[in-house]
């Protein structure tokens, strides 16, 4: 017998968590940017750009997907630092709806295994086959080779290849993906972009612009603090960030030569939170020497991490 009830509108939307997990520098910053459409998650050419996870929010007429995108998985030699890192990532495995597994096209590495190890077996497990746009993936035979390699490690659920950077097939990830929510109302409200405070999105962009204008090494012993930030009257933002270091030598590499390091890193940063915010913003950005805090586990929690 047929019901022909006609159902109440909406009665099927979907709403949930989806967490993003994968080893360092395999994309998932970049893809969570282009999921939702807009730049909050930092991303770099380093390993280890991201520290804190980022929720970030994509709402449509038919679900709500809220990402969180995590720092990448450390498989390397252990610190505090690392340690909390990979604590931050198995706490956000806990409680999301399905997870999102980035891998690299065609590298498969030592790192990606001992990722999968961590995996929840009890919700879907999405594999994600990132940088299709790269010369060594577009021999459509060895991608499908790689694509086997990888399944064969994990039970997924389904598989996708995307290019986050060039935002291919970023549509198809996300039909995918929404079957795997809950029916549910959405939990934000629908032009929110992300949880995360104008604040923390201040620190983050000045993180990036440390990344992408020193050397390999410095930006891991770096710290950047917000000190102050006020939204005056007329709506222009006031912000005040600290960088921290560890050593007097580094603050001087930060600064650089006549301040013109410090000038063109607070200058972008900046520009940046100028677009993001939508509105003027005051910056200024000085160095703090404080030594031994990648070390120093009762600092890193006053920072938060
Ligand atoms: N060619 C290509 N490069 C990409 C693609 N997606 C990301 N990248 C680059 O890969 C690098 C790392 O990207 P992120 O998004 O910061 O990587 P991540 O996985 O978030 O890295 P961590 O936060 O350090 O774990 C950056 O230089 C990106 O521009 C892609 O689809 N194609
Ligand atoms: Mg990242």
């Amino acid at each position: 017998m047929e019901m022909n009830l006609t159902p109440p509108p909406g009665h099927d939307y979907r709403c949930g968590f989806v967490a993003i997990v994968g080893r360092p520098n395999v994309g998932k910053s970049t893809l969570m940017n282009h999921l939702i459409g807009q730049k909050i998650s930092i991303t770099s050419k380093k390993a280890q750009t991201t520290r804190h996870k980022v929720n970030g929010i994509y709402t449509d007429d038919t679900a709500q997907l809220v990402f969180v995108d995590t720092p990448g998985f450390q498989t390397d030699h252990r610190n505090a630092l690392n340690d909390r890192l990979n604590q931050n990532v198995t706490e956000a495995l806990g409680g999301v709806d399905a997870v999102v597994f980035v891998v690299e096209a065609m590298r498969f590495t030592e790192a990606d295994r001992t990722v999968i190890k961590q995996l929840p077996r009890h919700i879907p497990v999405w594999l994600v086959v990132n940088k299709i746009d790269k010369d060594k993936a577009k021999d459509r035979l060895a991608l499908q080779g790689f694509i086997d390699e990888v399944q064969a490690a994990f039970d997924f659920a389904g598989v996708e290849v995307v290019s986050a950077k060039h935002g291919l097939r970023i549509a198809h990830l996300l039909a995918a993906l929404k079957p795997l929510l809950p029916v549910s109302v959405p939990l934000y409200p629908s032009d929110m972009v992300t949880d995360k405070s104008a604040r923390f999105l201040a620190m983050e962009i000045v993180r990036e612009k440390l990344f992408r204008y020193l050397g390999e090494e410095l930006p891991y012993a770096m710290n950047v603090e917000v000190e102050q930030f006020e939204e005056a009257e007329n709506g222009l933002y006031r912000i005040y960030i600290a960088v921290l270091v560890d050593k007097d030598s580094q603050k001087g590499i930060l600064i650089g030569k006549g301040g013109e390091k410090l000038k063109k890193i607070s200058t972008e940063a900046r520009l940046d939170m100028e677009k993001l915010f939508d509105t003027k913003v005051f910056l200024k950005v000085w160095v703090k020497v404080k030594s031994g805090w990648a070390d120093d586990i009762r600092f890193l929690r006053e920072l938060g991490l």
